[in-house]
């Protein structure tokens, strides 16, 4: 019999998933400081999957397609924990939304102060890839993340430490930037350690640019390379 702790989990899940996620997991924040969760002790990540077509679709460049989506994911996820968070807040605990608006966006820094993907690992939705995306079983990296901070009182998944990528090389050895240095992630290894935002940043603006004219930093040629997206694209 499933006890009440379950049940909310259950019930928080399913709701987010009729507001359109496709990967809601909880895990526990408390390893990390205070002033960047807002004292929550708890981070909910909320994953949005891409088309599995759009990402065929930039193998070569990215494309007006991709960069459509990427808008998409993007209002999809803020309504998403927006929702999220006011049905917490009306079940009587306090919750705040990651929302674009409340972290900003990546065009203009390289660091947040609680990233997705940090929260997304304690909350064992997958690892971070040579790649430094997220990579998740079901979707490999063709998603797009947002979170919500809590105090409600859920079951929390033992965190992922770990990176699962082993031996593969492939978006190293595909990078057009050579941003990706090959280096295995662990928790504690900061992203400088093994991935250049810089030279990320300025091919992926160059892609953009060549691909669909477009003035942003989007490429995305790692997502689509990983053997984890490829299973997902690829499958029926
Ligand atoms: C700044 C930023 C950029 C910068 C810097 C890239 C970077 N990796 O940091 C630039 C402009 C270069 C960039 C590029 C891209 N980005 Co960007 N970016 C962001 C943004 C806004 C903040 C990231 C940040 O704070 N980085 C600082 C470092 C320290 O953190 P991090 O790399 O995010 O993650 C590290 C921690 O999470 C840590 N970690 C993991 N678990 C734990 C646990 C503990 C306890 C600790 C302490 C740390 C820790 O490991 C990670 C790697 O070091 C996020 C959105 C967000 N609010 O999180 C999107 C985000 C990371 N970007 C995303 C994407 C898709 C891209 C691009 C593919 C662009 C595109 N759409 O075509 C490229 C890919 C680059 C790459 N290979 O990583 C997605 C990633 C989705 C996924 N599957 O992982 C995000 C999450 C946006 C979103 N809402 O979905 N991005
Ligand atoms: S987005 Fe493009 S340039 Fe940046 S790491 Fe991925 S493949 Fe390299
Ligand atoms: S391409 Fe290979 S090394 Fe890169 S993130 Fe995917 S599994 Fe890991």
């Amino acid at each position: 019999m499933m006890n009440e702790t379950e049940n909310l989990n259950r019930n928080i899940e399913n709701e987010l998933f009729s507001y359109g996620a496709d990967i809601v997991g909880f895990g526990n924040i408390t390893e990390l400081p205070p002033d960047t969760r807002m004292g929550l002790p708890v981070g909910i990540i909320v994953a949005a999957a891409y088309p599995k077509n759009v990402i065929r679709g930039i193998s070569s460049l990215p494309t007006g397609e991709y960069r459509q989506w990427y808008d998409t994911l993007n209002e999809r996820l803020d309504s998403i924990v927006t929702r999220g968070a006011a049905m917490l807040l009306e079940m009587g605990y306090n919750a705040t939304a990651q929302t674009r608006e409340y972290v900003g966006s990546g065009e203009t820094r390289d660091n947040m102060l609680l990233p997705h993907k940090t929260i997304a690992t304690r909350a064992a939705a997958g690892w971070i890839g040579k790649s430094a995306l997220l990579v998740t079983e079901k979707y490999g990296s063709a998603v797009r993340l947002s979170s919500i901070l809590t105090d409600a009182p859920v079951v929390t998944s033992e965190p992922v430490n770990k990176s699962r990528c082993g031996d593969c090389m492939v978006c190293a050895d595909a990078c057009p930037a050579g941003a990706v240095s090959g280096r295995l992630w662990e928790t504690g290894l900061y992203r400088d350690e093994f991935f250049d935002p810089v030279k990320c940043r300025k091919t992926a603006r160059q892609r953009a640019k060549q691909g669909f004219n477009g003035d942003i930093t989007i490429c995305g040629k790692c997502i689509e390379i990983c053997p984890y997206t490829r299973k997902y694209i690829f499958s029926d």
